[in-house]
Formats: C-alpha cells, sequence, structure tokens
C-alpha cells in the first residue's frame, strides 16, 4: 500500500524540522491573547504608476423584468411541485427539493442589465432565479490555459522565495465568465517534483464531480509533465477562487480568482474587479505545514504570517529597507463601485476596510443578499467572499484598504495587508498609516439574508440530523508515526493520491478505507442536516468550514455544546454559503439538500487543518453520479501512479 511505503520516509522530512524550531520565539499557547502584542508597522514611501480601473464586462442585454408572484417565499420546504422551466435547463433531480409553483417568474421585456438595474440579467434569468433549479444556458464557452511552474517570488521585495506560480502571475489570473456559460480551463503542471490539481472554490459542479479538482478523491493528481482539461458549467453567478487542491500547495502560489457576471441585489456604476487577499510566509509552505503539526502536538498554535498581501502586493521592511509597493485601484468621484473581496489565505481570518468610505455588502459567496449597508471592517475567513458596493463620495485623494489578522479568531501575522484607493485626477500618493485597527471584536461571521427567500424543511430534521464531532485526537500519518490529529467525523481523514474515491466508484467498490472518512448520502431529493460540534477539550479556535459540490444553510452556530432546548435556530430564510465558520469550541449546524450526486469533501479551509485530517467526504448517490469518462481518468491516473512510485516528495499529510 501506498500509506505503508511512506512509513521512514515522512521521518526523515520531520527530523528536519526540530520541536525549537517548530515553536516560535514568541512562544504562546492557545487562549493567551495570542496576536495582541504584533506591532503593525506603518510605511510611508510613495508610488506613482498609475493604477489601472477595470470595468464590469457584463453585457447590458435586453433582458426580461422578472417579479416574484405577490407570494415571494421561494420554499423548498416541503412543496413537491415541480416548477417549470424550459427543456434545456437542468433541473433538481430531488422533487422533494424543488420549487413551489407560486415562484413562477414574469417576464417582462423593459428590463436591461445596467446600473440602476443590476437585478436584471437576461431573458427569463434574474436575480430572483433560483439557480438550484434553473440557470441559462448560453451556448458559449470561456477557454482558458492555465500552467504552473516551479519559480521564484517576492511579492513584498524583502526576499526570494520558491514559489509555485499559475501562468507566472502571482495571483493567478482571473477566469471570468458570463451565468450559464461552459468554462473549459486546459492545466499544465510543469512542476518538477509536485503533483498538481486545481479545484474551481465554490463552483457547484453540477453534474461534473470529476472536474471538481481533489487529488484522492475526483481524481488523481495531475503528475509533472501532465496536462488535463477541466470543463464546467457557471450555474451560479458572482466572485469566487480556484486553487491548489494537493496538500498545502496553494500556499506556494497556485491560487486565482474566478468572477461570473450576472445579476446583483445591489447597483453599481463600475466594477473595479477582485481583490484576493493573503497571509504570505517567509517559508515555504509545507514547512510552515509540518511547523504547525508540530506545534499542534505542544498545544501551540502555527507560526504567524509575515505579511498580508491584497492582490499579490504588499510592504515591509524586515531587512532595514522598505520595500515592496501596494495594489492600486482608481476611483471615479462619485460613482459606485463593485469591489469583489476574496481571502484566499491558508490561514489567517482577516478584517478588510477602505478608509473613509463604507461598505454595502451584496453577495456572500455565491449568494446574493438582501444589501447590508454601513459596513466599515468586515471579516472575511480562509475561503470566504463578499462582494460589495460603495460610492465615492469622499475627498478626491488617496485612501487606504486594510487587511489585518483576525486576532479573535486565533489568527496571527506579523503585519497588515494594505492597498491604496486613488479618486481619478489625485497624484498617487500614500496617505499617513494611522495603523487603526478592526474595531470588530469576536469571530462572527456576518448575518446575512438570501435576496430570496428560500425556507429550509424541518420535518426531516429530527429524523435526518447527524452529529459530527470535531476536535483534536491521536491519530497516524501517512507514514505510520502516531501524531495529533484533527478530525471533523470520528478519524483524522487521508486520501490515497493513487486510487481516488471516484475509482472506487468505477468500481463498483464500498471498501472505502476508513481514513477516506466517507459518509455515505444514500438518496436523492431529501434534505441532509449536520451539527459539527467541537469537543470542548480542544484548542478553541474557530474553523471555517468549506463544502464542495453544494452551498450550504447555516441553521445556527453559537458556543459550547449544542443543546436543542435553548438553541435558535433559522429554518425560515436562512443565511446561506459554502464557507462558514464554526467557532471555538462551539457548534454549527448546517443543511442542505441531496441534489448533485457525487464525492464532494467537506473541510476545514485552514489548510494546516485540512491537511491534519479535519474533512469528511460525502458520497452523494452513488449509483446516480454523472462520471468523468473513464479512459481519461484512468489514463491520468495512470501516470500519476507511474509518477508516484518513485516521486520526490511523498505524501505527508491527508493530502488534501
Ligand atoms: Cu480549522
Amino acid at each position: 500500500m501506498h500509506f505503508q511505503k511512506l512509513t521512514g520516509l515522512c521521518l526523515l522530512a520531520f527530523a528536519s524540522v526540530s520541536l525549537a524550531d517548530a515553536v516560535p520565539e514568541d512562544r504562546y499557547l492557545w487562549g493567551a491573547d495570542r496576536m495582541g502584542k504584533m506591532i503593525r508597522r506603518a510605511t510611508s514611501t510613495s508610488k506613482t504608476s498609475s493604477a489601472s480601473k477595470a470595468t464590469s464586462t457584463s453585457a447590458a442585454v435586453k433582458a426580461a423584468i422578472v417579479s416574484s408572484s405577490s407570494s415571494s417565499a421561494l420554499s423548498k420546504a416541503s412543496s413537491t411541485t415541480v416548477v417549470s422551466v424550459s427543456s434545456s435547463t437542468p433541473v433538481s433531480s430531488a422533487s422533494s427539493v424543488s420549487s413551489s409553483s407560486s415562484t413562477s417568474l414574469v417576464a417582462d421585456a423593459a428590463c436591461t442589465n445596467g446600473p440602476n438595474s443590476r437585478q436584471c440579467w437576461s431573458n427569463g434569468y434574474s436575480i430572483k432565479t433560483d439557480f438550484d433549479l434553473k440557470h441559462p444556458t448560453t451556448g458559449n464557452t470561456k477557454y482558458y490555459t492555465l500552467e504552473i511552474t516551479n519559480t521564484t517570488c517576492n511579492p513584498d521585495g524583502q526576499k526570494d522565495l520558491e514559489c509555485y506560480l499559475i501562468n507566472n502571475s502571482m495571483p493567478g489570473p482571473t477566469i471570468t465568465a458570463d451565468w450559464g456559460d461552459m468554462i473549459q480551463v486546459t492545466v499544465k503542471n510543469s512542476l518538477q517534483n509536485n503533483g498538481t490539481s486545481l479545484h474551481w472554490h465554490g463552483i457547484r459542479q453540477l453534474g461534473s464531480v470529476g472536474a471538481d479538482g481533489v487529488g484522492g478523491i475526483t481524481e488523481c493528481p495531475i503528475a509533472p509533465g501532465q496536462s488535463r482539461v477541466y470543463t464546467f458549467q457557471a450555474t451560479q453567478f458572482g466572485t469566487s477562487w480556484y486553487h491548489s487542491h494537493y496538500s498545502s500547495q496553494y500556499g506556494m502560489g497556485v491560487v486565482g480568482q474566478i468572477v461570473i457576471n450576472g445579476p446583483a441585489s445591489s447597483n453599481y456604476d463600475i466594477d473595479l474587479g477582485t481583490l484576493p487577499m493573503t497571509d504570505f510566509y517567509y517559508d515555504l509552505a509545507n514547512n510552515v505545514n509540518e511547523i504547525t503539526l508540530h506545534n499542534l502536538q505542544a498545544n501551540a498554535p502555527p507560526p504567524p504570517g509575515d505579511n498580508i498581501l491584497v492582490n499579490g502586493k504588499g510592504k515591509n521592511n524586515i531587512t532595514g529597507t522598505i520595500t515592496g509597493s501596494y495594489s492600486q485601484m482608481r476611483l471615479t468621484k462619485g460613482k459606485k463601485h463593485r469591489l469583489r473581496l476574496i481571502n484566499t489565505s491558508v490561514d489567517n481570518a482577516l478584517w478588510v476596510k477602505l478608509d473613509g468610505h463604507s461598505f454595502t455588502v451584496m453577495s456572500a459567496d455565491f449568494i446574493p443578499i438582501k444589501p447590508i449597508t454601513g459596513q466599515n471592517w468586515l471579516l472575511l475567513a480562509v475561503g470566504q467572499r463578499y462582494d460589495v458596493v460603495f460610492t465615492a463620495n469622499q475627498t478626491p485623494g488617496n485612501y487606504f484598504f486594510r487587511a489585518e489578522a483576525a486576532t479573535d479568531c486565533f489568527s496571527g501575522n506579523k503585519k497588515g495587508g494594505r492597498a491604496l484607493f486613488t479618486y481619478e485626477g489625485q497624484t498617487v500618493t500614500e496617505p499617513t498609516d494611522s495603523n487603526e485597527q478592526p474595531a470588530g471584536n469576536g469571530c462572527t461571521e456576518l448575518n446575512t439574508v438570501p435576496y430570496w427567500t428560500q425556507a429550509v424543511d424541518q420535518t426531516q430534521y429530527n429524523a435526518q440530523v447527524k452529529t459530527l464531532s470535531t476536535g483534536v485526537a491521536p491519530g497516524l500519518t501517512t507514514n505510520g508515526q502516531n501524531f495529533a490529529l484533527w478530525h471533523l467525523d470520528t478519524t483524522a481523514m487521508m486520501v490515497n493520491w493513487d486510487k481516488p474515491t471516484l475509482q472506487y466508484v468505477f468500481e463498483g467498490n464500498t471498501s472505502y478505507p476508513d481514513p477516506y472518512a466517507v459518509i455515505e448520502i444514500p438518496n436523492e431529493g431529501q434534505w441532509t442536516y449536520w451539527l459539527i460540534q467541537m469537543g470542548q477539550q480542544n484548542p478553541p479556535l474557530p474553523h471555517p468550514i468549506h463544502l464542495h459540490g453544494h452551498d450550504f444553510f447555516v441553521l445556527g452556530s453559537g458556543a459550547g455544546v449544542f443543546d436543542s432546548s435553548t438553541a435558535v435556530l433559522n429554518f425560515a430564510n436562512p443565511p446561506r454559503r459554502d464557507t462558514s465558520i464554526l467557532p471555538g469550541l462551539g457548534w454549527l449546524l448546517i443543511a442542505f439538500p441531496a441534489n448533485n450526486p457525487g464525492a464532494w469533501l467537506m473541510h476545514c479551509h485552514i489548510a494546516w487543518h485540512i491537511s491534519e485530517g479535519l474533512g469528511v467526504q460525502f458520497i452523494e448517490a452513488k449509483n446516480a453520479i454523472s462520471m468523468p469518462d473513464q479512459a481519461t481518468f484512468n489514463s491520468q491516473c495512470d501516470s500519476w501512479r507511474s509518477y508516484s512510485k518513485n516521486m520526490a516528495w511523498p505524501q505527508i499529510d491527508s493530502g488534501l
């Protein structure tokens, strides 16, 4: 077996990381005022290069006005009435989770998507479309080629580092498509000594689980020198990102953005595009990963980040010389700007704000929400996105955008991130940095209300709800060593890259190894409910829980042990998203309908934690999965297994 073959190899790998190295100088234990003492340095050099301005690529299409009937509730709760849709649009296979007939949408030809009518989209589709049941099919395909190479990077000018970059860009290119387009991405692995795969975060992969990009689950990793093609449809719209799902590799730079143009619940004039933000380390991600594993044995947190990059840029002065630059955006006085915020970190939850301007939040992950105005500091856990709108209504000049590690989420970073927003016609100069700290306390995510009401079936809840107990417990790593590891169910998750879950499905083999952490959802058309409960004797940190193949409804969350007699649960129109915060030592209760057969990973999006096992996979309706082409699947696995027999860097963690 592959895992056994690794025995001993990782002893060598770990031997290079002594426990003294593993615990940072300013050692702290969980529960201490962890990073409160960290100093964020002001920087004061100026930049004069011009900023580029992205504008919306959304076509102003003559469209149908769409309004809901007097009963606006898009209840999926108990109706078995299937809403009528055109034959060209896929319908959920789950009849019991379909919309009621009261939600039929009425067309009005006067509606065009534009600055004052962003709720419109195209013929018959709008912000009120239930995209679980219906989405456009444009007939267009957007093609991208992404090549991942070993190279160096130095994004803040302090230190040349080994990086793995996509198309030699940090972050990688933005994939842009319209709602209903097909997206076809050819990925070439030009890394010398690493497999890879790309996961399209938040993309539902309806009927296309083979394109989910998770090595050991939906594919064998792409071997060095090999390519593969990912093809999937944009059935939802908004902002997301893509990243390697091969151990902690995305921390080396294998990350890019996704924009799906579609309707929006708030109007705006100018789309500024994406603003990805990430923690950044002056060490290789796999080293930090191993240090973190060793720290966990001593009940100590991971090393803090060394910087926060905003759109791939930042400044620092650990060398005694201020180097680097800030990403820049241009604002047009009086106009409403849309900004797409993405936390692509490996560890840090981030508080962000734009000085002088308050945000209206209009979507959370891929879910349009009822706009929330007046937001200053906004918290994004790893993997989360918010699309915000703000008006350039301040004195023309320069304003800092800030991204700071969320200390109450136990996120640590030695420095804050900045970007520079400059009004048109103004010279780009850095304003005085106030070193303002986040006003927000705690680690509670924004309470969002989906734009269109969607109820969760309460009648199946008591019969279906299952508890997933989360915490740290002894477990075996890939080399057979006994370490304390994270688990999301009964065991620390670990997959074998040589034999992905979909191969078991191809073979009709249900003897999944225990470390695959498989939970079967046998039947389509039912709601599933998952109470994620942290044990009380664990590091008290929160975890951003992310689900593939679905988003989920957040029925509730809270501190301590869930108590059904006191917990306040929201079945009527709960927040919905694909990544949500499990409070430290607390609980998170989510629900999602089984309406997309596949093998779907659910995991903590802190890279170190899924590396240490904090995940499960749902095998949903295995007999109904729309499987990838078997010959192509096998060919990729054959290439991979041929490579993995002698690979330079064996699997040292969960592989995810
Ligand atoms: Cu976690």
